[in-house]
């Protein structure tokens, strides 16, 4: 896990080097080798660690806008989810999704900008895995945003009401845009959304990996065993601005500076050292969870940019009239899709 963590964190940290390339200094958002918006999840990792220890390729997993830490916990090929990211050819969309969209068959992997838009996706998986009797699992992660959205609510009924092995990840921390919690709900604890559906709810309070662990194992162990969904709340921390190039003048220095100090990896790191793992270990895991993220974006900026008479291939399921796969200057007349 904190091998994980320390990958997931060190690339964020990189993308955000990476993107502020050419974008300077009137913030051109299309200019630089990642073009387009960039949500960076530092201060996340310990969610994505501690839930996905638990996964298996065949369970599924939804992310929500931030999805870096949960796709490297899930598995998701590094270089070519970099290579995605940086909208090359070679990556999990051949560049067309971009990191909002990165979607990876292999590990069952999705996300989607629009938030709690992956709860629906994740209660399909866990219907198709009962009704192929298998014992896999969906696990939906959303932020405490999105805790009131009609696709997020709707769906905790539905997995409650045909007890469905999934189970739902919100990551607070503390933040949707410039909007505190307080002032969209009146829940203080996310978890509590599950009295109205019946169902299993818990909040670990803490930043704290191991404690997202157990709290995760309990809830993915009663999805694989067949005893229905959980709603899971986890405290989390955002390190950065909402997305890159967000000046965050709404939030106080003494918010960002508290958040800073619930740092889970070191806290992990401090767990470690408690149990005996000497800190050469610690500093070899560190450094090759860094090598990996530097031969990820090497790898991604060597990578091809994808050729512009492909725009339109995979995108549309029935392409509208007038355009066809390869001949995307066609002009478009409208169509079905
Ligand atoms: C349905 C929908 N409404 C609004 C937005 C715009 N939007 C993007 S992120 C965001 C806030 C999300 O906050 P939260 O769910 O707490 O996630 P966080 O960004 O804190 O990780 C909003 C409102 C959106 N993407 N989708
Ligand atoms: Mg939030």
């Amino acid at each position: 896990m904190y091998e994980e963590m320390v990958t997931a964190r060190h690339y964020e940290e990189r993308l955000q080097e990476e993107y502020l390339d050419g974008k300077q200094p009137a913030f051109d958002i299309s200019a630089g080798p990642i073009p387009g918006e960039l949500h960076l999840a530092a201060g996340h990792e310990a969610s994505g660690a501690g839930v996905c220890q638990h996964l298996r390729d065949d369970d599924t997993v939804t992310a929500p806008h931030r999805p870096h830490h949960i796709a490297i916990a899930k598995g998701v090929d590094l270089k070519r989810m970099t290579a995605e990211i940086f909208g090359r050819e070679t990556g999990l969309s051949k560049g067309k999704g971009g990191h909002m969209h990165l979607f990876d068959p292999d590990v069952n992997f999705a996300c989607s900008g629009i938030i709690a838009e992956g709860c629906p996706p994740a209660i399909g998986a866990g219907l198709a895995a009962k009704k192929r009797n298998t014992d896999s699992v969906a696990v939906a992660f959303l932020g405490e945003g999105a805790i009131d959205q009609g696709a997020f609510l709707e769906s905790l009924n539905m997995a409650a009401v045909h007890d469905l092995p999934v189970v739902f990840v919100v990551e607070d921390n503390d933040w949707a845009i410039s909007m505190p919690k307080e002032r969209v709900t009146d829940v203080e604890n996310g978890a509590q959304r599950a009295g109205g559906f019946d169902l299993p709810g818990a909040r670990v309070d803490v930043d704290d990996a191991v404690s997202i662990y157990d709290a995760a194992k309990e809830a993915v162990g009663r999805a694989r065993d067949g005893n229905g969904p959980t709603l899971l709340e986890v405290q989390v921390h955002r390190r950065m601005g909402h997305f890159m190039g967000d000046p965050e003048s709404y939030r106080p220095d003494e918010d960002k500076a508290a958040a800073e100090q619930r740092d889970s990896i070191e806290r992990l790191a401090e767990d470690l050292r408690a149990h005996g793992v000497e800190d050469t270990t610690i500093q070899e895991s560190r450094e090759r969870a860094h090598e990996r993220v530097e031969e990820a974006i090497e790898w991604a900026k060597d990578q091809p940019e994808p050729d512009p008479a492909d725009a339109h291939d995979d995108v549309f399921s029935n392409p509208p009239s007038g355009v066809t796969e390869s001949d995307p200057s066609a002009e478009v007349t409208g169509g079905d899709d």
